[in-house]
């Protein structure tokens, strides 16, 4: 890891086991700002973004959303979060009912499979639930399709709702694109929700593998933010 130029910018710090091989997983449920601040604070989920999937039409964009459904896309470390525990919290944390047509396709529960593995934890997951005295969810379930990245004012919506915080990530990344896909930015943005806490994210740091004075000079800069 390098620090870059006077601006002090620490570049790259986003992925926390870089040896790790990540999985991906993407889920709707609902309008999708809170399952991104949902999952983004969960240690393990190193990147998350919002974007349309499940339909047909081309490049679609929220105005224009053709058949397709809001959803969550993770970036997971599979050795600090399984593709289970993220559905068991999946299925946890919304109504899995489809209510046909409200909103045509916009908002649905939806899970995609991106193999045979995860189709297995799948069924796992929903027969302990029914186990347990659940009802069957509605949810979809497909195979992985298309995934287009919604525009950028719905990225990390609740961390944009603070200014302060905001400008001070610009003081360590270069771009907005790399804010957008950083682990921090998804704590952050599950702070900004409410999902996590302060002390929570400090002592995640703590246990990142990144240089010292970074590692400080990151907690410093993100226990200064006001919320
Ligand atoms: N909360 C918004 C939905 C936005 S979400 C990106 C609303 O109630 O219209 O679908």
């Amino acid at each position: 890891m390098k620090i870059s130029g006077k601006t002090g910018r620490i570049k790259s710090f986003q992925s926390i086991s870089l040896s790790s091989e990540l999985q991906q997983a993407v889920l709707g449920m609902g309008c999708f700002w809170s399952p991104e601040a949902l999952f983004g604070q969960l240690p393990g989920v190193i990147r998350t973004c919002v974007g349309y999937a499940g339909g047909t039409s081309e490049s679609p964009t929220y105005r224009d959303m053709g058949d397709h459904t809001e959803t969550v896309q993770l970036a997971f470390d599979p050795h600090i979060i399984s593709f289970e525990e993220l559905v068991e919290i999946f299925w946890n944390s919304h109504n899995p009912l489809n209510i046909n047509d409200y909103k045509g396709k916009q908002y649905r529960s939806l899970l995609f499979y991106s193999d045979e593995h995860q189709l297995e934890m799948i069924h796992q997951v929903s027969q302990r639930r029914i186990e347990r005295g659940e009802v069957e969810p509605a949810t979809d379930i497909m195979p992985i399709s298309p995934f287009y990245l919604a525009e950028d004012r719905h990225q990390k919506y609740y961390l944009k709702r603070f200014p302060d915080a905001m400008r001070k990530l610009r003081h360590l990344f270069m771009t907005e694109k790399e804010i957008q896909n950083a682990t921090l930015a998804a704590r952050l943005n599950g702070l900004a929700k409410g999902y996590t806490n302060m002390a929570r994210i400090v002592s995640e740091l703590e246990n990142w593998t990144i240089r010292r004075d970074d590692q400080q000079r990151l907690i410093e800069l993100v226990k200064s933010m006001k919320w």
